[in-house]
């Protein structure tokens, strides 16, 4: 099967160029120049819409366990999600339980996503438990594909890694080319900041905001940056959402170091003010780390317009406001800590382009490219060019739209964004060839995504 897509300005990372684009089967076979006599077996008319490469949501948790629940999208709903919002590959985290191994934790995401993806997948690996056995089946996991392991220095007794484990697991990750992924918040001070508000009588959703301050991400941001100097690992800071942690991340990259960070649509858009409203309807807000006020977006746009912050990801983690986040009444701690968002990061971002924040470029590199390269899928994902798996997305920058979980195809009964009125939408896309959403609805396929075996990161300095 071969589709031409016609008419449009096919921007890259690197540029925006009037071209049509030839796929034939799952790869894009030529970019032509604008009306070339060729025929197809199907057109698809992109005049006057964008042509980039698919998203790559480098950070999403279907399924997740958390707190005795799940993450309310399953690998089908999810990815299927993802598709309408013009993301073609999702990575997404197996979580290793303490106690249990690696590659047993492995097996279970696989069995979990295995035929059951509507776009590609491939995984990062969460370490809770560092010790030799782990150690060692870290570079099994490296030759599975899996090259990428994150860290908590937040959740003391769940997830928490000691600065001695995380200085163990850095020196793995040296020596195999692995790069570590920190979720950088202070979680022993933060803990004792909770058990005092709860004391306190201090209850509300607002709570997980105030007693998770700034400082602490800054804190543990630097620290982390210390220990990957210390053991030449590369560092990759995830859903960074403070100034302080950013200008660490700046600092560290100034000098030429390995260090790396993503941040979130809900950290640019959304903030404290959301997590304060009332009723208990600032539990849809709360994730870790928690939105932060007001004054700390407009130094994240800077940061993605200086490449202080490299990727943009959504930290997908749906939990229903019903039953889920209601587990958390009467004690903020207790809310299931995640949003929902895979289906909307493409938009938000082009929101950027929008209002001046970002070039027409830098949102298909931070959306695509950047994290194609950093997480070892490039040149076959995060590029419009022949050889590449024909990922494509036709997004039309005119129509506007308005977000609302009544149209939305996550399996979570509320959006972070309702109502929120955005400019521009996903026209078609096109998932290894196949055309899988386009203005009549949804064709793809659970089953129709692929695991994808990762190379080492590309992105290193
Ligand atoms: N960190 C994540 O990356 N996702 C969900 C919760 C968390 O703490
Ligand atoms: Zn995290
Ligand atoms: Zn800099
Ligand atoms: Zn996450």
């Amino acid at each position: 099967m071969s589709t031409l897509i016609r008419g449009g300005l096919v921007v890259n990372a690197t540029g925006a160029v009037p071209a049509d684009v030839l796929v034939d089967g799952e790869k894009i076979a030529a970019l032509l120049a604008p009306g070339f006599p060729i025929e197809a077996d199907r057109t698809v008319d992109a005049s006057g819409k964008y042509v980039i490469p698919g998203g790559v949501d480098a950070h999403t948790h279907m399924e997740m366990p958390f707190g005795g629940t799940f993450s309310a999208d399953t690998f089908a709903t999810g990815t299927t999600a993802a598709a309408w919002g013009g993301t073609t590959t999702i990575i997404d985290f197996a979580v290793q339980v303490k106690g249990t191994s690696l590659l047993t934790t492995l097996d279970k995401w696989h069995a979990k996503a295995d035929g059951n993806c509507a776009v590609d997948y491939g995984f990062h690996m969460i370490v809770s438990d560092v010790n030799e056995t782990s150690l060692k089946e870290m570079e099994s996991c490296i030759d599975a594909g899996v090259n990428t392991f994150k860290m908590f220095m937040a959740y003391p007794g769940v997830f928490y890694a000691t600065d001695g484990e995380i200085l163990r697991a850095m020196q793995k990750a040296r020596e195999t080319g692995a790069t570590i992924m920190m979720h950088a918040e202070n979680g022993i001070a933060i803990d004792q900041l909770v058990a005092q508000a709860l004391a306190a009588g201090r209850t509300d959703p607002v709570e997980h905001g105030l007693t998770r301050p700034a400082e602490l991400e800054g804190e543990a941001t630097s620290r982390a940056i210390t220990l990957a100097k210390v053991t030449g690992s590369p560092l990759y800071v995830v859903h960074l959402s403070a100034a302080q942690a950013l200008d660490a991340v700046a600092r560290a990259r100034d000098t030429g170091q390995n260090v790396f960070a993503e941040t979130c649509p809900q950290y640019l858009y959304l903030s404290l003010e959301d997590l304060a409203r009332p009723d208990f309807e600032g539990a849809k807000y709360v994730a870790s780390p928690p939105l932060r006020p007001r004054e700390h977006q407009s130094e994240l746009w800077r940061g993605l317009r200086t490449n202080d912050l490299s990727v943009v990801s959504t930290d997908h983690c749906p939990f229903c406001f019903k039953d889920q986040k209601e587990l958390g009444r009467g004690d903020f701690s207790k809310i299931p800590n995640g949003m929902p968002g895979v289906e909307h990061r493409v938009d938000l971002l082009h929101q950027g382009v929008v209002k001046g924040e970002i070039s027409l470029e830098r949102w298909v590199e931070i959306s695509s490219t950047t994290p194609a390269r950093m997480f070892g899928l490039h040149p076959r994902k995060g590029v419009i060019a022949p050889g590449a798996d024909a990922d494509i997305v036709v997004y039309d920058p005119q129509t506007r739209q308005t977000i609302s979980a009544a149209t939305h195809h996550m399996n979570v009964d509320y959006s972070a964004y309702e109502g929120m009125e955005l400019t521009g939408r996903v026209d078609t896309v096109l998932s290894r060839g196949r055309v899988v959403v386009d203005g009549s609805g949804f064709h793809g396929a659970v089953g129709h995504g692929r695991f994808l075996a990762r190379e080492l990161n590309q992105y290193l300095i």
